[in-house]
């Protein structure tokens, strides 16, 4: 599958930076195609000058708002964010439409972190009118969950979280939740290395990009994850992970012959790698929840048997009973069994919910304070009526 991804905002450009990272990746090892463009937006200026991989010109970097914010972004109000993006969205889709390999794409994917202003209020504008224009391709977007200390320390990072995601849910064609505090769970230094969180954010889409692209016979699947089905699958929220189990050490030259114990070590491998991507998923749900499913086994073709993507399948069946489950298999080169997972069409996802909740429950004393703090700025102003001014 291919895609054009536009990075909206500081955390959507450094995304899109790791994706045409991995696209630039794919085509030097693996001869592949999976990203015909890569952009990144902002309002910020020198957040655009600290992205490494995207193009550095203005028709891949680029600043919008840039007379009413002169380049230093919108200070977390979304709205400004959203009504910059409603004026300047023509300079981003001609962007787009320009670019050289524009015509082979496949979809959209935007990208953008929910807490912030520019980010958070322009991905919804961009999605709407991107669908607007080209209608016959989808457009999904990627967004990121805020930080528990961020949600818990300011109220205006839960609001635009709640309206970003609202009014993305109500154009896109998939909304991918990638929950920043997740990956806090595994390693808590990583609070201060966004490129490495960003890395595990986007280094599940590859095999699953790439499976339907191969070209080489030998990396062909018995049953290939396409374009067609990624698009199948992906519906409304969804949530993805990814899971490895190493093989370097058991590939031992006498160990060819197929046992009937090393093949079920092979299937065991599988499980393991599926169990992993379960349980690293980029946003906590439950998997019971979801209305579509995708599974993708990656293995060494001669690690690769009927039995592990059929045992896959049942696990799959059992965790996600009400969905309709996809799957293929990718034979690699590499030494490593690793498993793609997709739960699409969620029905719930408690973070979001709780997010919601949170904000509709604030809005009243929100309101109230606005009030006061209006009433007493007028109290103030009545009670300078009486002196001079020297201008
Ligand atoms: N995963 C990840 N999250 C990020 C990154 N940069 C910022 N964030 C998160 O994104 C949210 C803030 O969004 P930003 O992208 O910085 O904001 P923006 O869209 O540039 O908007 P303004 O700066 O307010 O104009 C916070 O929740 C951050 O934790 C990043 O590189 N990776
Ligand atoms: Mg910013």
């Amino acid at each position: 599958m291919r895609l054009v991804v536009i990075g909206l905002g500081q955390c959507g450009s450094r995304i899109a930076d790791e994706f045409a990272r991995m696209g630039k990746r794919a085509t030097s090892r693996r001869r592949i195609q999976i990203i015909t463009g890569v952009y990144a937006v902002n309002t910020d200026q020198v957040d655009l000058t600290g992205l490494k991989t995207i193009k550095p010109d203005f028709h891949h970097r680029i600043i919008i708002g840039g007379r009413r914010t002169s380049g230093h972004g919108v200070g977390k109000i979304n709205e400004l964010g959203a009504a910059i993006a409603r004026s300047d969205k023509d300079k981003v889709v001609d962007a787009i439409r320009t670019g050289s390999r524009f015509y082979e794409t496949d979809a959209f994917l935007l990208t953008a972190g929910a807490a912030g202003g520019t980010g958070s209020g322009a991905l919804p504008i961009i999605c709407d009118t991107l669908k607007e224009r080209y209608p016959d391709k989808p457009v999904y977007t990627l967004i990121v969950l805020p930080f528990a200390h961020e949600e818990s320390s300011e109220e205006r990072c839960v609001y635009n979280t709640a309206t970003c995601l609202k009014s993305a849910y109500s154009v896109a064609d998939a909304v991918f939740l990638a929950d920043n505090q997740r990956y806090l769970k595994k390693d808590a230094n990583l609070l201060n290395n966004m490129e490495k969180i960003n890395q595990q954010i986007v280094r599940p889409f590859l095999d699953l990009l790439c499976a339907g692209e191969e070209v080489r016979r030998r990396h062909v699947g018995a049953r290939t994850v396409d374009a067609g089905d990624i698009m199948q699958t992906l519906e409304g929220w969804t949530i993805i992970g990814f899971g490895k189990s190493d093989l370097s050490f058991i590939r031992l030259p006498f160990q060819r012959t197929r046992s009937f114990k090393k093949k079920s070590r092979e299937t065991l491998r599988g499980i393991e790698a599926m169990g992993q991507a379960l349980s690293e998923l980029s946003a906590f749900c439950s998997p019971s929840d979801a209305g579509k499913a995708l599974y993708l086994l990656s293995a060494p073709a001669r690690e690769m048997n009927v039995d592990q993507v059929k045992e896959l399948g049942e696990i799959m069946k059992e965790i996600a009973q009400d969905a309709v489950i996809r799957s293929g298999d990718y034979p690699r080169n590499k030494a490593e069994v690793s498993v793609t997972v997709i739960l699409s069409q969620l029905r719930d996802v408690p973070r979001v919910r709780e997010i919601y909740k949170k904000v509709t429950e604030s809005a009243t004393s929100i309101k109230q304070r606005q009030k006061e703090a209006e009433q007493k700025l007028r109290e103030m102003a009545k009670a300078s009526e009486g002196i001079p001014t020297l201008l």
